[in-house]
């Protein structure tokens, strides 16, 4: 059997006004559209997606949050509605997603050689949190792969940045080396915004765009310096930088799944392909790609 591999990792923010304003059948909100550079960006990142060859998608989510251990989802079928608990009003979406079973299990078990508690998801009334929905539907609207969604332990607060960036790389390594047993083609995913300092009143269109705009400016330079080391393919020192810069702009990056990502990947040194940057209610949104394949990676914007 060929050895598994890691084809693509990309971050994929979760704003679930993306979703919103895509105005697809399984959500129930209707807009009139919205933050196209984010929604462009995915068009584009989705596509390149579609001519690679792989067999799943393993996305991690820091809005599944768990305090005891790192937690994978176990059954193969979860159908229900996810709704966001903030804005319910953009977001009520009926999912019907796959979860590969075979490979979730299998990090599971990597992860727990290295020391990591962990659990399998095994209500079959666990709603999927929004964070794993929007990504997933921008990456893939067809949802004709399996997923694994990767739960965030909250390591940041219950203990410090550095232990989260001690176990998260640890959980990276270890669902990389499941991954490359299980001969498998898998897409990773971080499901997360950079910079996350948000406004606290909502516009009355929430898709009206004359009322969007990165909450300060100090968020804005501090997510440029993260995306320039992300273009230089300095992603290890996107890792030794993150305290500060989720301390500084009370980033998404606390959840843990970049550094997952990143560390799976083994801190590529090659330039992260940059599909787009916005604001979402004031927050900072990269969408980038790592393709460790020197044939087909792009230089996008
Ligand atoms: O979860 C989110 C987010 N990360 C960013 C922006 C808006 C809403 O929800
Ligand atoms: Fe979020």
């Amino acid at each position: 059997m060929a050895k598994g591999q890691i084809v693509a990792g990309c971050l994929a923010p979760h704003p679930p006004h993306l979703v919103y304003a895509d105005n697809p059948p399984q959500n129930e909100a209707y807009s009139e559209g919205g933050w196209e550079t984010l929604r462009w960006g995915y068009q584009r990142l989705a596509r390149k997606l579609k001519n690679i060859d792989y067999d799943a998608i393993v996305i991690f989510t820091p809005h599944w949050q768990t305090y005891i251990g790192t937690h994978f989802l176990g059954l193969p079928e979860f159908k229900s509605k996810s709704v966001d608990p903030v804005f319910p009003n953009l977001f009520r979406y009926n999912y019907d997603l796959q979860v590969d079973v075979e490979l979730s299990e299998a990090m599971r078990d990597a992860a727990s050689q290295e020391g990591i508690i962990t659990k399998m998801m095994t209500n079959p009334d666990f709603r999927v949190d929004y964070g794993t929905i929007t990504s997933c539907h921008l990456l893939n609207p067809e949802w004709d792969k399996p997923i694994v969604t990767i739960s965030s332990n909250r390591n940041t607060h219950y203990y410090s940045p550095e232990v989260m960036i001690e176990q998260a790389t640890a959980l990276g390594r270890a669902c990389a080396k499941a991954i490359e047993e299980s001969g498998k083609r898998v897409v990773l995913v971080a499901s997360h915004s950079l910079s996350h300092r948000h406004f606290v009143e909502e516009a009355q269109l929430p898709e009206d765009m004359s009322k969007e705009h990165i909450y300060n400016h100090s968020q804005y330079v501090w997510d440029m310096k993260i995306v320039e080391m992300m273009r230089d393919g300095k992603s290890r020192e996107v890792i030794d930088i993150m305290p500060e810069f989720t301390e500084q702009t009370i980033a998404e990056t606390e959840g843990g799944g970049l550094i997952w990502m990143l560390g799976a990947m083994g801190f590529p040194d090659f330039p992260a392909e940059i599909y787009g940057y916005q604001s979402v209610i004031g927050t900072g949104n990269v969408i980038a790609c790592w393709d460790p394949n020197d044939d087909t990676r792009e230089y996008v914007l």
